[in-house]
């Protein structure tokens, strides 16, 4: 039986449940108890606060664990990240109060930087040669500087609207982040094989989201242009139609580059195109 440590609430939460479901992971709801059993899948839930799961990973109380590759770094403990997960995208960067008139990282030199991840920011310092004084602050970063409790902040920014609302602008970004799943490293052998199996049902999902399966027909002769711009996923695949010289032509696109592509088909010649969901893309 496979355990794996989940955000009990918060940003990360819904997604994690979104990933386990469409796995085939059936949790039972009750988010209340610490561990939950799941069917499809030898597996329990065990819910953390975000910040616990690193150390709950590293120490094997969880045999996997999903959780922002900001944590993972801030907490460095002993876990491998296996997989980036594709949700829960932000990074984190350094701000200063509006009105300042930022000239570049030496500004920080001196400064007193408030933030929630120290350990990132130490070692972002050290690495450019800036000397600052970092806070370490739990919650509420960004009015740090508004209560002259710092210069400026390091933190989380994903739409960027705290950041405004709170009279400060991002000026350098330094950690790019989103969910990943990462293992222990004290996997026993026996639970190695569930690993892979979970590992290959995740990969699935997540190499299958933002892409399109799409069927048109197209005359026979413009085929392998038609292919060249939609390479797909091993080689397309091409079945003849009832009429001559025309084919079946299928292939995969991502969703952001679709209507692109679909006008290129169509000046190829390509008609009657179909657009399809695609749920998994098993390799
Ligand atoms: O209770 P627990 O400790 O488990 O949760 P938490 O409150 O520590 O974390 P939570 O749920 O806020 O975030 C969990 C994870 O989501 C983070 O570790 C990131 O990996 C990821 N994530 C993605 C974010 C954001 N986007 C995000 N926008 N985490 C936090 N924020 C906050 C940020 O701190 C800031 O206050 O949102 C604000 C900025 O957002 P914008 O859109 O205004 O820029
Ligand atoms: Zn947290």
């Amino acid at each position: 039986m496979l355990k794996i440590a989940i955000q009990a609430k918060g940003r990360l939460n819904e997604d994690s449940m979104a990933l386990l479901a469409d796995a085939g992971i059936q949790v039972a709801p009750s988010k209340r108890k610490l561990v939950a059993q799941a069917s499809g899948f030898p597996i329990q839930v065990l819910y953390l606060r975000d910040d616990d799961i690193p150390q709950a990973v590293a120490m094997g109380v969880a045999d996997v664990g999903i959780v922002g590759l900001n944590e993972i770094a801030e907490k460095d403990e002993d876990v491998t990240v296996v997989r980036k997960l594709g949700f829960g995208a932000c990074r984190i960067s350094l701000a200063v109060p509006r009105d300042v008139d930022y000239t570049g990282l030496e500004w920080f030199n001196g400064k007193r930087v408030a933030t929630s991840y120290p350990h990132i920011l130490e070692e972002y310092f050290r690495e450019h040669q800036i000397v600052a004084d970092i806070h370490e602050v739990k919650g509420s970063v960004e009015i740090a500087p508004a209560v002259d409790l710092a210069d400026a902040i390091f933190d989380i920014v994903s739409s960027g609207s705290t950041l405004v609302q709170n009279s400060l602008k991002e000026v350098e970004q330094v950690f790019f982040s989103e969910a990943a799943l990462i293992a222990t490293n004290k996997l026993t052998l026996m639970k190695a094989p569930l690993v892979e199996k979970l590992v290959f049902r995740f990969e699935s999902i997540v190499n299958s989201r933002g892409m399109k399966y799409v069927l048109m027909n197209i005359p026979r002769e413009k085929v392998d242009e038609a292919a060249a711009l939609c390479p797909g996923m091993h080689s397309p695949t091409v079945l003849p139609l009832a009429e001559a010289g025309w084919a079946s032509l299928h292939v995969v696109v991502r969703e952001c580059e679709l209507w692109e592509k679909i006008e290129k088909l169509k000046e190829l010649g390509a008609e009657d195109i179909l657009v399809l969901s695609l749920e998994n893309m098993i390799k």
